[in-house]
């Protein structure tokens, strides 16, 4: 039976999903774990890489890494946390949350963003940081944050935008959480701040926006994946919009009025939290068309969809 006039669906679930639970993580990591969720994703030596954040049982959370050859089987699971809380660069021990990951052509390297805790005014608060690597084994933490807190769901552009790298991040301020945009010369002094996507008035994406994984570049602009909150009595319900941004001015071009992946599997409607998908990495294979998004299912495993960069566009241009 239709639902009404059917809207065909952009992404398609794996069949083997979840890819990552808990279960699969090797005897040998140190600690148990709770849930392994919200993994960043990129490509590195023809593998699809993730970093899933691995949280114990103790609620903290740690960045691990996770490797495949056809970014859906066989997951090579590292037997130790690739990234841990350090406390000489101000990180708490709350934990490393939500990476985004970027590979930077003009310095040759990735760069990592996610969310640590610093202790401030109100007790621990979330706050942005950034690491860069060129091969996932040896890090450098980039001085900072600069960006004020609370802060969360950051993720950086590919490519220096009129000279300036830019920093998608979603501060708190004034009860609004909209999805912001700030540059800098350095990666290390941010400004010139200008919301990028606002939370809608009402609807499926009014309580709160955030980045989902980094904007994909094409000829007509870049698309950019983010997730939108909507309060239900029941709880909030996490969903996946996109918007169409110009190339140079960053400007909204286009801006999907409706989600077009939502919580529906039994894996993503069960603990932790029942109603999220929230991803954060995606990888793009041109040949193919294809782009595979990895989420957080639940904030408990992770989930692979995959959709056509083509019909995200067309879509896009419908909107
Ligand atoms: C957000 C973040 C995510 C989490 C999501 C849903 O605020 O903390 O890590 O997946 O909530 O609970």
């Amino acid at each position: 039976m239709a639902n009404g006039k059917e809207m065909k669906e952009l992404f398609c679930r794996y069949e083997g999903n979840p890819i990552l639970t808990p279960e699969m993580w090797p005897v040998q990591y140190p600690w148990p774990l709770a849930a392994v969720f919200n993994p960043g994703a990129t490509k590195l030596n023809d593998e699809v890489l993730l970093l899933v954040r691995t949280e114990s049982r103790e609620g903290y959370s740690s960045l691990t890494i996770a490797k495949s050859a056809d970014g859906k089987t066989n997951w090579k699971i590292s037997e130790r946390p690739t990234l841990l809380a350090d406390r000489n660069s101000g990180e708490e021990f709350f934990g490393l949350e939500d990476p985004r990951i970027t590979w930077i052509e003009e310095r040759k390297e990735y760069i990592i963003v996610y969310v640590s805790f610093r202790v401030g005014m109100a007790g621990w608060v979330p706050s942005i940081s950034l690491i860069s690597t060129k091969d996932f084994i040896s890090f450098e933490r980039l001085v900072g944050p600069r960006l004020i807190p609370p802060n969360k769901d950051a993720a950086l552009f590919p490519r220096t935008i009129r000279g300036r790298y830019a920093l998608i991040h979603r501060p708190f301020i004034d009860g609004r959480a909209d999805i912001w945009v700030s540059f800098s010369p350095n990666l290390r002094d941010w400004g010139a701040d200008q919301v990028l996507i606002p939370a809608q008035k009402e609807g499926w994406d009014s309580d709160r926006v955030g980045i989902g994984p980094p904007p994909i570049e094409t000829e007509e602009g870049w698309i950019t994946f983010y997730h939108g909150v909507e309060k239900t009595i029941s709880g909030r319900v996490y969903r996946v919009g996109v918007a169409l941004l110009d190339l140079e001015t960053l400007e909204i071009i286009r801006r999907s009025p409706v989600w077009i992946f939502g919580p529906k599997e039994d894996y993503e409607m069960r603990e932790n939290n029942g109603g999220v998908v929230f991803p954060c990495g995606n990888v793009v294979n041109e040949k193919t068309d294809e782009i595979f998004m990895y989420y957080g299912a639940a904030d408990k495993t992770v989930g692979l969809s995959i959709a056509s960069l083509k019909e995200i566009l067309n879509f896009l241009k419908s909107c």
